[in-house]
């Protein structure tokens, strides 16, 4: 996958969330365990997904590490059968050196990293593995990031971590065009961040470099509407037409289907249009 593929044409991409849940593996062997991951993925991509998102790491805030091999046995058959199954491409959720390499040679065709490669070997790797990266800003760890989220001025300091992780990345030898930047609502951030970031994401899409948002079902959304995670698709939906209209290039969301139609009737009925095409594509 490329660049001209993911981000070209200026039109927000939807990327589909996949979870290659752990407790699906207790008995009747892989296939069992993969196949209703498998459907949804098909269901994704017939909802008119560009991209699948698969991680098999809880990033949950308080949620611990899983050891390599599982990780391995969760993530990479999956890659392999929604690569086969459904030619989306698929984008593999890891901070893991391994587990990129590993799933980039099953198809793979994007690295997402919400630990922005700073992990031993991971920025070395996703170069030579030369597929589009998304980096992500983050507070602390996920076992302790809600704990007491501090900034002084959370958008200028997301922002700076943001254009240094990319120049970092650049030095590394990613090209510029193959790198997607992410403030990652949620990862070690207040309400109020939260709030302040999504009202920033012009200032983010300014950089020139595509800007992923998600904040899919997550707290922000809860707390604006005080409905359960289960509840909150109709809060996603309108989150990521905004996200959209603000110059977004991915949205990350659960809800495929919905999204996409919301995007394309966002897309011709906007009655404030853009004078020029997004930054990203600049
Ligand atoms: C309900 C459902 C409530 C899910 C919270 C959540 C991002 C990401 C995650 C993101 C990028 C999540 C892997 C957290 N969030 N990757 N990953 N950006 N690039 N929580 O915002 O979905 S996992």
């Amino acid at each position: 996958m490329n660049r001209a593929v993911l981000f070209a044409a200026g039109q927000t991409r939807v990327m589909g969330i996949l979870n290659a849940t752990p407790d699906s593996f207790s008995d009747g062997g892989l296939w069992t365990a993969l196949e209703p991951a498998l459907r949804h993925a098909v269901h994704m991509a017939e909802s008119g997904a560009d991209v699948i998102d698969i991680g098999g790491e809880s990033t949950r805030p308080g949620a611990g590490e899983v050891p390599l091999q599982e990780e391995l046995d969760r993530v990479i058959p999956l890659v392999e059968a929604v690569t086969r199954e459904t030619g989306v491409p698929v984008s593999v959720d890891t901070s893991k050196p391994e587990v990129m390499e590993a799933a980039v040679k099953s198809g793979a065709g994007m690295i997402n990293d919400v630990f922005a490669l700073r992990r031993e070997g991971a920025l070395e790797t996703a170069a030579r593995l030369d597929v589009p990266v998304c980096i992500m800003h983050m507070q602390g760890r996920p076992r302790d990031m809600q704990q007491e989220p501090r900034y002084h001025d959370v958008v200028s300091e997301v922002l700076r971590f943001l254009l240094a992780r990319a120049g970092d990345c650049e030095e590394a030898g990613i090209p510029s065009g193959n790198i997607v930047i992410d403030p990652g609502f949620g990862f070690g951030k207040s309400h109020q961040h939260n709030m302040d970031l999504f009202h920033a994401i012009p200032r983010f899409c300014a950089t020139g470099y595509p800007v992923l948002i998600g904040v899919s079902r997550k707290s922000l959304l809860g707390k604006l509407t005080s409905r359960p995670v289960a509840d909150r698709a109709a809060a996603s939906i309108a989150a990521a037409v905004l996200a959209a209209q603000a110059g977004a290039a991915m949205i990350r969301v659960h809800d495929v289907a919905e999204t996409v139609d919301a995007l394309k009737v966002a897309r011709e009925l906007a009655t404030l249009r853009y004078e020029t095409e997004p930054a990203h594509n600049r």
